[in-house]
């Protein structure tokens, strides 16, 4: 079995879509083993998303992942990374394939309502940012 980190992302939650989406995960046949409610700092942002700081959309990503609370979930199932991403879609949610939670919950290329890792050892290192000792059950 793997892992995987979600993040619900402010645009969702503000929306209400927290209980959907984790419905959705449910239904997709994912374990959720932990889940956290958290407003990110700049810093923690910043850190989150440090590959991405050179690029042109770091300034506002950065000002969108702090404009209110996101939920980080940690989710198990067989190949968890490549899984999620399956259902989550494509990065812009206008591109997003029909079904996929970024088409039903997001906007756009920035506003896409979930986070998923993309590799086991980033899901390993994105777990221990948001849950300090977790225990994998
Ligand atoms: P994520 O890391 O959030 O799961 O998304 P991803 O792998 O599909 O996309 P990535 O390239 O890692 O981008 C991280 C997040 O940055 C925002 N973004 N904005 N052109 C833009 O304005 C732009 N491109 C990406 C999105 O919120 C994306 O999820
Ligand atoms: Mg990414």
């Amino acid at each position: 079995m793997g892992y995987t980190l979600c993040i619900i992302k402010p645009d969702a939650v503000s929306k209400g879509y927290t209980g959907k989406i984790m419905d959705d995960c449910i239904q997709a046949g994912f374990v959720i083993h932990g889940i956290r409610k958290v407003q990110l700092t700049e810093d923690q942002a910043k850190s989150f998303y440090k590959v991405h700081e050179h690029k042109p959309f770091f300034r506002p990503l950065i000002e969108f992942m702090t404009s209110g609370p996101s939920v980080a979930l940690v989710l198990e199932k067989e190949d968890a990374v490549d899984a999620f991403r399956d259902i989550i879609g494509k990065t812009d949610a206008r591109e997003a394939e029909e079904g996929s939670i970024r088409h039903k919950y997001g906007e756009d290329n920035r506003r896409n309502a979930v986070h998923g890792s993309d590799s086991p050892e980033n899901a390993k290192k994105e777990i221990a940012f948001f849950f300090a000792n977790i225990d994998l059950i």
